[in-house]
């Protein structure tokens, strides 16, 4: 079986959870834990070079990474029901969606969720202990990002930026929404859910922009992703409601 190495809380883990649902295929979950750095381990590294999660096992020796190709991999073994268009044309068009919210929604909401969940704990670290562990991080983009959390936190006018930045998000599927249910027309595919986690959030952060008199479009199509089982398989759980739990525990 499948072992699908992954962040409750992560957009690009819940992004592959979401697909896996839709797909009805089974798999062994193994959750990172982001604050000890599991994902900067040797062993994790060893499946994702990049020490980000997700990352998927398809056999031992056989990994996956990077939540875009997982999803479209899964369309491909398992190609019911199809997530994504036939048609080339249209499946380009998917692609570039996909790709955008990776370049312009995760930045933005990683300082939003980091601030949250992992500033916190990193911030305890002394200097030899940030030292290591930002030693261990492959890119000097995540590095950069670990160190502001430990010393420089994003500031408040930094982080209403990004949400500022996160909200062009539902302006944008409100147009792509004008003539059908889902964002590629008459189809669920592998567009809605690289939107999904990221309305998740902004449902919890701002929920006003999904509000009828904000983006009419956006809400009918939130709430029928809501009412989707994949949704309630894949567990997308309130953000403050998973940080209270494990700040209880
Ligand atoms: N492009 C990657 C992004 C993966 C990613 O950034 N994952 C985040 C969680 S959403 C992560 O692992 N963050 C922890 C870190 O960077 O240290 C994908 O789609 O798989």
């Amino acid at each position: 079986m499948m072992k699908l190495f992954h962040g409750w809380l992560s957009s690009a883990s819940r992004r592959v959870r979401l697909c896996l649902a839709e797909k009805g295929i089974a798999y062994d979950s193994v959750a990172i834990d982001m604050g000890r750095q599991e994902h900067h381990s040797p062993e994790f590294l060893a499946m994702n070079p990049n020490g980000v999660v997700p990352a998927l096992m398809l056999a031992p020796g056989r990994f996956l990474h990077e939540s875009s190709t997982i999803c479209e991999y899964l369309d491909d073994i398992q190609p019911n029901p199809p997530l994504r268009p036939a048609d080339p044309y249209a499946r380009a068009v998917m692609r570039n969606f996909v790709r955008w919210t990776d370049e312009h929604c995760l930045p933005h909401l990683l300082i939003l969720n980091w601030s949250l969940a992992l500033q916190p704990t990193a911030s305890q670290w002394n200097d030899d202990e940030l030292q290591a562990k930002l030693a261990r991080i492959p890119t000097a983009e995540r590095r950069e990002a670990w160190l502001r959390i430990a010393r420089r936190p994003y500031t408040e006018e930094e982080k209403a930026t990004a949400l500022d930045k996160l909200l062009r998000l539902p302006a944008r599927m409100e147009d792509m929404l004008a003539d059908a249910p889902w964002l590629l027309g008459g189809a669920y595919s592998l567009a809605d859910i690289a939107a999904v986690p990221f309305i998740a959030r902004i449902a919890e952060l701002a929920p006003q922009a999904l509000q009828a008199d904000a983006h009419p479009r956006v809400q009918a199509w939130w709430q029928a992703v809501q009412q989707r089982p994949a949704f309630a398989q894949a567990r997308l759980e309130r953000f403050d409601a998973v940080l209270k739990a494990r700040a209880a525990a």
